[in-house]
């Protein structure tokens, strides 16, 4: 197929990239989004996401004239959805007893319905949101069909995951294999030839269902892997282990990759995606229930650590470093930090935190402060949640003239112990308690 002008629905971390990086490849691309303000920020040739290349990449689009956004889709060779797919706020499934979360896919449907009144036969309709199993047949194919044309008769129809990593997302969209699912073998040779623009990587087709069960398989099983480490982070310390010394031995047997443990699993993707299998078939995941539900109560672990270091939280004065959902990115969405955060001031403490890639975040409830020194001053203790790469530069003896604080708890693996105590701080670390005297096994349970 020969694609001359495509729409993305959903201009926010994959469709961004996604359609800068289509028309810079010469194709005519109309970025779709319900919200104006993108729209503008856009058409100037800003952005409103960091991501690191990715402001080049629009400038260029945009300069080019290949690249406009509008709020309202158009007619089009091809039309991919990008959209979020979180999970519902208020509302939960049951089965037997266990609760567990709903995915929310009203932006889904809402893009598929805006593409109705423009869609043409021969056009290809691509779905890149991650989605249940069987979303493209069941939801968007029907959704479409009132346009009266049918999908894999009268036009394409496939999914095809995003598969790249925050942070490196321009380098991997090109890079990394893609699959595409049809559903019919010429809808995913169509989305084939439409990825082929950019795409250096493998392209795999497939059929639409296996292809988003493998984006779920993908990131479920990263989430297992994590919990299982989150869980080693709790047994080492009941044990007086370091873990981290533990793991970097199990990890030389050459069949063992433990992940690192932290404060839990966040971004919009791991820490969502796996609750898509639970709800689609939960009387076969109890392994991927528990994961999940192993990495949501990491944050109390953490808690548990500055309890440790604190006794009582009541009016203690806590600065914490870091609210990303991981280094280096500016992304707060589910981000365990800030779980940690509510959890600490729920407990009585005065919290103050400093996010060096979203300083003027509005975080409900969660008073920011204005640089990392306004921070630290008059902390009692100093709680690093995110292991950004200025924050492990820290130097603590320069650290030590900036802040009253004599605590530091380290949730990261950020730190080295001995830099930190040799500065005159006590630290606490997360899954090493291989100083400790006491038997901790009362202190510390799930
Ligand atoms: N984390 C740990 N320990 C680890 C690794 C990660 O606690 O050893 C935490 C991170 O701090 C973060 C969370 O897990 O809170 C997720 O971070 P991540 O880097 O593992 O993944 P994401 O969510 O940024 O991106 C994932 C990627 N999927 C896989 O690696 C299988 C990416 O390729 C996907 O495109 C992305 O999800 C997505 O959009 O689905």
């Amino acid at each position: 197929m020969n694609f001359q002008k495509i729409c993305v629905i959903g201009l926010g971390y994959i469709g961004l990239p996604t359609a800068s990086t289509f028309a810079a490849h010469g194709v005519n691309v109309l970025g779709v989004d319900i919200n104006s303000h993108i729209i503008e920020t856009i058409n100037q040739g800003k952005i409103h996401i960091h991501e690191p290349g990715l402001l080049a990449e629009v400038q260029k689009a945009v300069q080019s004239g290949n690249f406009k956004a509008s709020t309202k889709p158009e007619e089009a060779d091809a039309f991919i959805i990008a959209v979020p797919t979180p999970f519902q706020e208020n509302q939960f499934g049951e089965y037997n007893g266990v609760a567990y979360k709903l995915a929310d896919m009203s932006a889904v449907t809402s893009a598929a319905e805006s593409i109705v009144p423009f869609l043409r036969k021969g056009n290809l309709v691509v779905l890149e949101s991650t989605s249940p199993p069987r979303t493209t047949v069941d939801l968007v194919a029907p959704i479409l069909a009132r346009s009266g044309l049918e999908a894999g008769r009268d036009f394409h129809l496939a999914y095809s995951p995003e598969r790249v990593l925050p942070g490196q997302i321009m380098r991997e969209l090109t890079e990394n294999a893609r699959v595409i699912g049809g559903v019919t073998t010429e809808s995913a040779q169509a989305g084939s030839d439409l990825y082929a623009t950019f795409v250096k990587g493998q392209i795999i087709q497939t059929d639409a269902t296996t292809a988003e069960m493998v984006k779920l398989m993908e990131n479920t099983y990263r989430d297992v892997n994590i919990a299982v480490a989150n869980e080693f982070s709790r047994l080492a310390d009941r044990f007086g282990v370091d873990v981290w010394e533990a793991i970097s031995i199990a990890n030389l047997h050459p069949r063992v990759k433990i992940l690192s443990p932290g404060p839990g699993v966040g971004g919009h993707c791991i820490s969502v995606d796996p609750w898509f299998f639970v709800e689609a078939a939960p009387d076969l995941t109890p392994l991927i229930y528990h994961a999940r539900k192993v990495n949501d109560t990491q944050p109390h672990f953490v808690v548990k650590l500055v309890h440790r270091a604190l006794g009582s939280l009541n009016e203690k004065k806590i600065a914490v470093l870091g609210l990303a959902y991981k280094p280096d990115v500016d992304d707060l969405r589910e981000s365990p930090a800030n779980e940690v955060v509510q959890i600490l001031q729920h407990e009585g403490a005065q919290v103050k935190a400093w996010e060096p890639f979203k300083p003027d975040a509005n975080l409900p409830g969660i008073d920011m402060a204005s640089s990392l020194e306004d921070t630290i001053k008059d902390a009692d203790a100093i709680v690093l949640l995110v292991k950004h790469a200025e924050f492990s530069k820290i130097d603590p003896l320069e650290f030590a003239q900036k802040t009253s604080a004599r605590i530091v708890i380290d949730s990261v693996n950020g730190w080295n112990d001995k830099v930190w105590k040799k500065a005159g701080f006590t630290i606490f670390h997360l899954g090493n308690n291989k100083s400790s005297t006491q038997n901790r096994k009362s202190e510390i349970t799930n």
